[in-house]
C-alpha cells in the first residue's frame, strides 16, 4: 500500500529532553479539541429536543446521519434478530470479554461501613446506584461494541435498575444500529436502545423526550459534540469525564521489543487523526529502532493514512530522556490514558506512576488486551485528566449517601462544640436548634 503522507516527512518527531529541564508539556501539546466552540454548534441543537422531543430528533438524525426513522427506540426483534446473525467467533469473544469485565468490576463493589463515632452515635455510609443511565456508544470511524460491554457491566455490577444505551443509526446498515452494538446489548441483557447519536442522544438522555424517560447520568466516549454536549448538561445530569482522542504513551528502555512497541503506539493510532502517540525512553538506540519499524508498519497497516497522520501530529512523538527518573517525570506530568512500561522491572517502576488512566505492565500485557479483554475498563480520563479524574468503574455509577444518627446522651456530649462554632460563625440559629432540646441550656457554652 503506498500512502502519500508517509513521503512528506519523518513518520514521527523527536523531542530531545536529554539535559533539558523542560516542561513536557510545552513540547507535547494534545491534539486541538475545542469543546467550547463546540457548544455553539450543540445549543441549538438541545433547545430543538427540549422544545419538540422525538420530532427533534427525527429531523436532526436525518439531516446529520441520512437516515429516517420511524421511531428513536429500536425494536426489540432487531436486537434478538442482531444476536442471531452475530459471527459465532465475535460472540465468544464478546462473552469472554464480559465475563471478565464482570468478575472485575464485581470486585470493586463497595460495601457500607458504620463508624461508630462515641458510645449511641454513629455515621454509616451506605452506597446506593442511580436510578437511571444513559450509556452512549459512538459510531463514526470504527464502531464499538466492546464500549458496550464497558460500560454496561461495571452500571450492572452496580446495581443501576434503569439502563438505556444509545448509538447513531448507520446508513450502511438500512439505518438500523450496527448490529454489533445491537448484539453486544441483547448479550449483555440491555433491551432499551435508542437509534440515536452525538449531542442530540445526550439531549435525549438528559431532557427525555416521549420515547425516552430523561436518565440522572450519562457516560461513555464520543466525539467532541458528545463531549460539549455533557458539558452543557453537567449539573442537571451526572457525566463521566468528557473523552478526548484515544492515548497511549509507552516508557521502555532496552530491554523493550521495538516491533511490539512500534506495533501498541500504531494500535491506539487507528482511532484516528487525532490520537496521540509517544515514546518516552532513555535509549536512542530503542528510539531509532522504534522509528523504523513505525515506517514498515504503517506502510501495511490497513488505516495507515489515519494512523500516519496521528503519529505525524503535533501530539504524538518520541521523547528522548537522560535516565529513566526523567522519563517518569515526563509520564507524570503527561498523564496518559494509557500507560505501557516496557522496562526491565516494570512493577517497581509502576510505583512511581501517579497520573495515568491505567497501567500495561510488561511486554504481555499491550493496550488492545485492555481495550477488549483484560476485564478492565477502557473508558478511561484522557486530554490529562488522569491527575484528577479516574476511568468507568462501579463507582462511576453510586451515591455516598451518609447516615447519621445520635442520641440524647451522645447529642448532649457535643451540644457545646456546636453551640460555640454556630457563634463563631454568627449562625446561632444553628446553636439553638440544639439547645432546643436541652431546655435551651448546655453547659459551657
Ligand atoms: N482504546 C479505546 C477503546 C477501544 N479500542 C475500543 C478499541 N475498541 C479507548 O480506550
Ligand atoms: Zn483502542
Amino acid at each position: 500500500r503506498f500512502s502519500p503522507l508517509l513521503t512528506l516527512g519523518p513518520v514521527i518527531s523527536r523531542i530531545d529532553l536529554r539535559g533539558s529541564s523542560t516542561d513536557p508539556r510545552d513540547v507535547l501539546p494534545r491534539a486541538e479539541f475545542d469543546v467550547e466552540a463546540a457548544l455553539e454548534k450543540v445549543r441549538p441543537i438541545a433547545e430543538d429536543v427540549r422544545h419538540r422531543g422525538v420530532a427533534a430528533l427525527i429531523e436532526i438524525t436525518e439531516r446529520f446521519d441520512g437516515v429516517r426513522l420511524e421511531s428513536t427506540r429500536v425494536p426489540a426483534e432487531q436486537i434478538a434478530e442482531a444476536l442471531e446473525q452475530l459471527d459465532p467467533e465475535v460472540r465468544a469473544a464478546l462473552e469472554e470479554s464480559i465475563r471478565r469485565a464482570r468478575a472485575v468490576h464485581s470486585d470493586q463493589r463497595r460495601v457500607g461501613h458504620t463508624t461508630q463515632v462515641v458510645p449511641g452515635g454513629t455515621v454509616t455510609q451506605r452506597w446506593v446506584p442511580v436510578d437511571r443511565v444513559g450509556l452512549y456508544v459512538p459510531g463514526g470511524l470504527a464502531v464499538y461494541p466492546s464500549s458496550v460491554v464497558m460500560n454496561v457491566v461495571p452500571a450492572q455490577e452496580a446495581g443501576v435498575p434503569g439502563i438505556a444505551v444509545s448509538s447513531p443509526p448507520q446508513k450502511a446498515f438500512g439505518g438500523r444500529v450496527h448490529p454489533a452494538i445491537l448484539a453486544a446489548c441483547a448479550l449483555l441483557g440491555v433491551d432499551e436502545v435508542y437509534a440515536v447519536g452525538g449531542a442530540q442522544a445526550v439531549a435525549m438522555f438528559a431532557l427525555g423526550t416521549e420515547e425516552c424517560a430523561p436518565v440522572n447520568l450519562v457516560t461513555g466516549p464520543g466525539n467532541i459534540y458528545v463531549a460539549a454536549a455533557k458539558r452543557l448538561f453537567a449539573g442537571r445530569i451526572g457525566i463521566d469525564s468528557e473523552a478526548g482522542p484515544t492515548e497511549i504513551m509507552v516508557l521502555a528502555d532496552d530491554t523493550a521489543d521495538a516491533a511490539e512497541v512500534a506495533a501498541d503506539l500504531i494500535s491506539q493510532a487507528e482511532h484516528g487523526p487525532t490520537s496521540g502517540s509517544v515514546l518516552v525512553t532513555a535509549s536512542p538506540l530503542l528510539a531509532d529502532a522504534v522509528e523504523a519499524e513505525l515506517k514498515t508498519q504503517v506502510a501495511r497497516t490497513k488505516h495507515s493514512e489515519r494512523v500516519a497522520e496521528a503519529l505525524g501530529g503535533p501530539q504524538s512523538g518520541i521523547i528522548l530522556v537522560d535516565d529513566l527518573e526523567q522519563g517518569l517525570a515526563v509520564v507524570n506530568a503527561y498523564a496518559a490514558e494509557h500507560l505501557e512500561i516496557q522496562t526491565a522491572e516494570p512493577h517497581a517502576v509502576s510505583e512511581r506512576v501517579r497520573n495515568a488512566g491505567a497501567i500495561f505492565l510488561g511486554r504481555y500485557t499491550p493496550v488492545s488486551l485492555g481495550d477488549y479483554a483484560a476485564g478492565s475498563n477502557h473508558v478511561l480520563p484522557t486530554g490529562g485528566c488522569a491527575c484528577h479524574s479516574s476511568g468507568l468503574s462501579v463507582q462511576t455509577f453510586l451515591r455516598g449517601v451518609q447516615v447519621v444518627e445520635y442520641d440524647r446522651a451522645a447529642l448532649a456530649g457535643i451540644a457545646a462544640h456546636v453551640v460555640n462554632l454556630s457563634a463563631a460563625e454568627d449562625l446561632p440559629g444553628h446553636g439553638d436548634a440544639v439547645k432546643a432540646r436541652f431546655d435551651w441550656t448546655v453547659p459551657g457554652a
